[in-house]
């Protein structure tokens, strides 16, 4: 018989959080808008926003930043992270940048040659989007249908439909594409996770062509840990040797290292071997992220990345980390409540399309259900629909999501199993009574990026 294993940490310091009553839950949703981004955290009980940059960092990553070395140039602690980042990707040219979308910045505007080029992705992330935009070019979104059937299993929704890629690529003509970009593992569509065998054929394709392959690699540790488990052939591999051969698919990566670099803050940049890239990177870095031995970092953030990228690829910690968002995603699917499945590494994404048929997709469903967990367990949860969508540049008209998600982001070595059962039953509860839930209208609207600022008020 198996020995039964918790956590793989005890915990050694604690941040007190305190429900409040349900009228000042109530009360604080009014101010804000009926937008949770807007709520204040002490106003939070549990907070599922993100988990982005919201982890908890370990007794070795705290000593760590006490060996930061604050240089200007050429930071020891710097080489430190170079050497861990070179040795987990296989890469030669690793940069620095505060974040995700800083690294995204200095990337995408190398690689995206001329106005209107095509970016092609399984599907992209709302930042990742922005800087295709912004410098220029168009993102398309190429994710296997299978991602959009919310109920039925598959192991790799995060795949992408290599015919309908390969058939675009023709259309449009290789000299119009910028490059590939893998996110593993796919945000947007549940947390879901790529197939190493659909990597590697998005790589042939990409080759047959001449075209560029990127990862967006937030989250590539959690999806080496759904191959290892998912995937015939890579049972016996380590979860290091998984995440080498996904490099190995691609020219370079940009990575949010907010998620599986295991920090609250930091970005990397890492280009596999192409000089004249690396260079380009590096010359746009010193006006839009900083010198390129730093790149928007503290010398002890560079410590902390450099231990956590290695924390992130131990096995017990991933198994810990996904068991628990499974738990939460068993603990719904069990009670009937409709939810990405399987469910994702990072979080748990409930189908409101399904609990609310009576809110049109411009009334914001799965605003509601967020609103309504808020008040009903003080837990904020993150709306992945409509709302966030936005509206056709063009016409002006709201454009409709395919998937209307309340997303129950879990941050990382944070909330305990407890905490996972309590959203359980503020969840459940919730879609219980869901048809009394009403939809969403605009007190005010953002030009862009609205679901960050906007201000609702419900539907009479
Ligand atoms: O938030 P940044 O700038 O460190 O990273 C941007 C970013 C890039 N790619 C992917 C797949 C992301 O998920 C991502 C950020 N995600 C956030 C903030 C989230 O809440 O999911």
């Amino acid at each position: 018989m198996s020995v039964r294993k918790a956590e793989p940490y005890k915990i050694k310091m604690v941040e007190p959080i305190n429900l409040i009553p349900r009228e000042e839950r109530e009360k604080a949703l009014k101010e804000a808008g009926y937008n949770p981004f807007s709520l204040r955290a002490d106003q939070v009980y549990i907070d599922l926003l993100t988990d982005s940059g919201t982890g908890a960092m370990s007794d070795r990553q705290w000593s760590a930043l006490m060996m930061g070395d604050e240089s200007y140039a050429g930071s020891r602690s710097f080489y430190r992270l170079l050497d861990v980042a070179k040795c987990i990707t296989g890469y030669k040219y690793i940069v620095p940048a505060h974040q995700g979308r800083g690294a995204e910045q200095i990337l995408l505007p190398n690689v995206i040659k001329k106005k209107g080029d095509y970016v092609l992705g399984n599907m992209h992330f709302d930042t990742t989007k922005a800087h295709i935009e912004i410098a220029g070019g168009r993102a398309v979104n190429f994710i296997d249908e299978k991602a959009f059937n919310t109920t039925d299993y598959d192991p790799f929704k995060g795949d992408f439909d290599l015919e309908k890629l390969e058939k675009f690529i023709k259309e449009k003509k290789a000299e119009n594409i910028a490059c590939i970009i893998v996110t593993v593992t796919c945000n947007s569509a549940g947390g879901q996770p790529v197939s190493m065998a659909n990597i590697k054929a998005v790589k042939e394709i990409a080759d047959r062509y001449g075209i560029m392959v990127l990862i967006d690699a937030a989250r590539y540790a959690e999806n080496a840990y759904f191959i290892k488990k998912r995937e015939a052939g890579y049972e016996n591999k380590s979860i290091r040797e998984i995440a080498m051969e996904i490099f190995s698919y691609a020219d370079g990566f940009a990575m949010s290292a907010k998620k599986d670099g295991l920090v609250n803050m930091g970005g990397l940049v890492g280009i596999k071997d192409d000089e004249e890239l690396y260079t380009a990177v590096r010359s746009l870095m010193v006006p839009m992220e900083g010198f390129p031995t730093y790149g928007g970092l503290n010398g002890r953030d560079m410590e902390a990345l450099a231990v956590g990228l290695e924390e992130a690829l131990e096995f017990d910690y991933l198994e810990s980390r996904i068991g628990q968002v499974e738990y939460l995603g068993q603990m719904l699917h069990d009670a009937g409540v409709p939810i990405q499945w399987p469910v994702g590494g990072h979080a748990v994404f409930v189908d409101c399309k399904k609990i609310c048929p009576h809110i049109p997709f411009n009334q914001f469903p799965a605003q509601a259900v967020c609103n309504a967990v808020y008040i009903e367990g003080g837990i904020r949860p993150v709306e992945i629909g409509s709302f966030l969508l936005g509206r056709d540049p063009e016409t002006g008209e709201d454009l409709e999501s395919p998937l209307e998600f309340m997303r129950l982001t879990i941050p990382r070595r944070v909330y305990t199993n407890r905490h996972m059962e309590v959203i359980a039953d503020a969840v459940i509860n919730v879609a219980k009574n869901a048809e009394k839930l009403v939809g969403f209208e605009f007190e005010y609207e953002p030009k862009v990026l609205r679901h960050f600022t906007a201000k609702l008020r419900p539907v009479k």
